[in-house]
């Protein structure tokens, strides 16, 4: 008689889960039991193990070899045109407590989730090999940095993760000596049964990605692409990072990371928030119009910001590389951006040249006459749809950009001089108001936010809420994380300057006012010396107040060679009592949708900002 002690069992995903808390070893033993690969193979990240991934994926069509004189060590992937973004539908917070995850994310019941995706994932890896992939975010050993082991069933994940994280042998080494890591499942889905041939981009129609906050876990099924399959980024970096940062002290922000150099001499560090598709990667870059300044990078996605022993808010990039979105990055608009291209870089669902190099959308101001589209097919300016997808990215390492910072990679990190937030505002907002405190702050980056329809004129319509530009990255309630900005602001001794910036304000013709790219130095230029006044470091008057900040005093803004007329300049500062009275209405509902999470410090600035409306 056989009982239910004798059955037949498998390893199941919960059984993956416990074995990740008894050692790397044994996790990784118990994945290739659920997934069933053909071979496990351990990455060191190392230039022969690039290229000889490369040379298999270009076997498989995966990449295509660009010409190596026009764009030497450069390739080009095609996804699945059903793989070709983010999917926030499928993205998943499992915590134990719904109301942990917050209004604002896709809970599942972790218990349920491990089941549902357990079976998906069964003998998922069949006929394909699992690589082994252990990285660091942030410089390995770091004291703001973390460690992550990835396992996946890609060669472009394992290749994009070695130039957007630090993965190697000295980070393997320190996970087998016990070091705690974030184990991190990716499987295409797509396993390779009876000797199937393979197609260029592999996946799944299904697709979860999943988290884990309380036992730090991801588990990402079904896509290849970017976010949703190079886990280090989003789904570490910010949505289980952030729930870190909430129980250990510390931030992890959807912000770039530039240091600023004045014609004093003087080096200002700024950490900003904007959401997606706002310029975060051109404001990294940026190439300042007035003279003597200078913008270094040093990170153009993410920062993780945690209190200094010196009182200060010191902040890292945690990656090592960028996955930007290459339409709309041109010469004109990026040039620093364009040379870190030229070499060394995996471009994917960009157009192909007859000459064999890349084109998209905003790369030159008139397109090839003949090209390849980003599906393959050909191309010419007639045709009705875009050559390169719109959300078609470049990876590439941040050292191969020219106006990468000196120490970019410092484990030790930077001291935040200010914070910004900025949002794509076609009304209300002024283009740089400061904080009149740091609650005040948290308020500006709780109230992130873009018109649905870019109205030119009149009242702000319905408001796309984006609060610290974290909506799809938070992974725990967002009103916690706006209490626990608060908290660590709290305890700063040297707490950074804030500010709200604004490019994209309209004139009632619909025309943009403020020029931005490298003009936008002209605001960070105010910024930081208001910094500096902050310090006694000038005496001179730089802002005056208003209902919503801080703005610049007459003449503080350099606008010297602008083409700006005087009442193009009031209106970039415009604060229209009306819309603002409607704004804080708006505001006020969106607080609502929080509960009682909403922390009280945020009601209070809301009802001052009433209150200066009416005077
Ligand atoms: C990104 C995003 O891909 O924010 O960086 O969507
Ligand atoms: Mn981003």
């Amino acid at each position: 008689m056989t009982t239910l002690a004798d059955a037949p069992t498998r390893t199941s995903l919960a059984d993956v889960s416990a074995a990740a808390r008894t050692g790397v070893h044994a996790w990784v033993a118990a994945v290739a039991e659920l997934t069933e690969p053909d071979a496990v193979v351990w990455c060191d990240g190392s230039d022969d193990e690039r290229r000889a991934l490369i040379a298999q994926m270009v076997g498989t069509g995966t990449l295509l070899p660009l010409d190596p004189t026009l764009r030497p060590g450069s390739y080009l992937a095609r996804s699945d045109p059903d793989d070709v973004a983010r999917v926030e539908s499928r993205t998943f917070i499992c915590s134990q407590d719904q109301s942990d995850a917050g209004p604002t994310n896709n809970w599942r019941e972790p218990g349920a989730m491990r089941t549902e995706l357990d079976e998906v994932l069964v003998g998922s890896m069949r006929g394909r090999t699992m690589y082994v992939v252990p990285f660091s975010m942030g410089p390995v050993g770091g004291p703001l940095s973390q460690i992550g082991v990835q396992v996946t069933d890609s060669p472009y994940v394992v290749v994009s993760m070695g130039v957007m994280t630090r993965v190697g042998t000295a980070v393997r080494e320190l996970v087998e000596a016990g070091a705690p890591f974030v184990p991190a499942v990716h499987s295409l889905g797509m396993p390779l049964v009876d000797g199937a041939t393979d197609v260029p981009w592999p996946c799944s129609t299904t697709k979860y990605i999943a988290h884990f906050p309380e036992t730090r876990e991801i588990w990402s099924f079904g896509s290849g692409y970017g976010g949703n399959a190079l886990l280090g980024k989003k789904c570490f970096a910010l949505r289980i990072a952030s729930v870190m940062g909430r129980d250990e002290g510390w931030l992890a922000e959807h912000m770039l990371l530039i240091r600023l150099t004045a014609p004093t001499g003087r080096r200002y560090h700024v950490a900003a928030a904007f959401p997606s598709a706002c310029g975060k990667t051109n404001l990294a870059m940026l190439r300042p119009t007035l003279p003597g300044w200078r913008v270094e990078t040093i990170g153009d996605d993410i920062a993780w910001l945690r209190p200094g022993p010196d009182g200060t808010l010191r902040a890292i990039n945690p990656e090592a590389g960028f996955f930007g979105v290459a339409p709309g990055t041109g010469e004109a608009t990026n040039p620093a951006a364009i040379e870190t291209l030229s070499h060394d870089t995996i471009f994917t669902n960009v157009a192909l040249t007859p000459e064999g190099d890349v084109w998209w959308e905003g790369l030159t101001d008139e397109a090839p006459a003949h090209l390849t589209d980003w599906t393959g097919r050909p191309w010419t300016p007639d045709s009705p749809t875009p050559a390169a997808h719109p959300n078609s990215r470049f990876t590439v390492a941040a050292a191969q950009c020219p106006t990468i910072a000196d120490g970019w990679d410092d484990p030790e990190g930077v001291a935040l001089d200010a914070i910004v937030f900025g949002g794509r505002r076609a009304t209300n907002v002024p283009l740089v108001a400061q904080a009149e405190s740091w609650e005040h702050g948290v308020f500006m980056g709780a109230t992130i936010s873009s018109e649905r329809t870019a109205a030119a004129e009149g009242l702000v319509g319905e408001l796309r809420r984006d609060p610290f530009a974290m909506m799809p990255f938070c992974g725990y309630d967002m009103a916690d994380h706006w209490e626990h900005w608060l908290e660590v602001g709290a305890a700063l001794e040297h707490k950074p300057l804030v500010f709200q910036v604004n490019w994209f304000r309209k004139d009632e013709s619909g025309q943009f006012i403020w020029p931005g790219f490298g003009e936008n130095s002209r605001v960070l230029a105010w910024v930081v010396d208001q910094v500096d006044r902050s310090r006694g470091l000038r005496t001179d008057v730089g802002a005056v107040t208003s209902p919503v900040g801080l703005l610049p005093a007459p003449g503080a803004l350099d606008t010297d060679g602008l083409d700006l007329s005087v009442d193009a300049l009031a209106a970039l500062f415009e604060v229209d009592r009306d819309s603002w009275a409607l704004e804080a209405d708006l505001t006020q509902e969106f607080f609502a949708t929080f509960g009682d999470r909403v922390p009280p410090a945020l009601h209070s600035r809301l009802a001052h900002l009433r209150a200066a409306l009416d005077d």
